[in-house]
């Protein structure tokens, strides 16, 4: 498969799923919850982010009064569900490396959410690519450089775009600044869901 677009070296494949690989893949995200609710994390400065989580696989993405980390259970105790085999099949086709992810980060944006600009460096080995699915609402995706500040480009996410992050674009800053709402009809309710899978150790 080849990306469709490449900014700054994020490999974007827009709509490679089709609506019922999304639907199925929203179906997923609802066995997830069910045994890992969604919770909302509260940065190291103690604030609420406008975005909910849970996670599948070995490791999930836990934010509390000690910070950021990776943790091997759910805040409630529980050991993280199982990643859905459809989500393994989708790093398997783009990942483009031999391990399997260990991480699903599920991120919830309602219409008013974002995410602010920040690096994902909290895994052993850069060499691993991060894979991102875009399901529900259209999202506006900003990237920058390997250090804070300076020029950013921006492209607008949609429902079944995946979108690759490896090599030179690894470490670069990045942020969703926004939603357009009801631009999408996949999710009832409306907003996004966002699964990030990463290779943790
Ligand atoms: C570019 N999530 O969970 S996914 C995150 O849409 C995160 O929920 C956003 O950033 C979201 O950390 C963006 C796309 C993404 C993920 C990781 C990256 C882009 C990236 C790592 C390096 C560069
Ligand atoms: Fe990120």
């Amino acid at each position: 498969m080849r990306p469709s677009l490449n900014l700054r070296g994020m490999q974007v494949y827009k709509d490679m799923l089709d609506r019922d690989a999304q639907l199925a893949l929203v179906e997923d995200v609802r066995t997830i919850a069910k045994q890992a609710p969604f919770v909302t994390p509260v940065t190291p400065s103690g604030k609420a982010m406008s975005v909910k989580m849970t996670s599948a696989g070995r490791f999930g993405w836990v934010t509390d009064g000690q910070g950021y980390r990776y943790a091997q259970s759910h805040p409630n105790g529980t050991p993280w569900p199982v990643i859905p085999p459809s989500v393994l099949g989708i790093w398997t086709t783009v990942a483009g490396v031999d391990r399997p992810p260990e991480c699903c980060l599920v991120n919830y944006y309602g219409t008013d959410a974002k995410m602010g600009m920040h690096q994902d460096r909290d895994e052993a080995n850069f060499e691993m690519p991060v894979v991102s699915v875009s399901l529900g609402d259209d999202a506006l995706f900003r990237v920058g450089h390997e250090t804070r500040g300076g020029k950013t480009e921006s492209v607008w996410l949609q429902s079944g775009d995946v979108v690759v992050m490896g090599g030179q674009a690894r470490l670069l800053y990045h942020g969703i600044d926004r939603l357009k709402p009801n631009s999408s009809t996949l999710l009832a309710k409306g907003g996004r869901i966002n699964l990030t899978l990463r290779v943790v150790t």
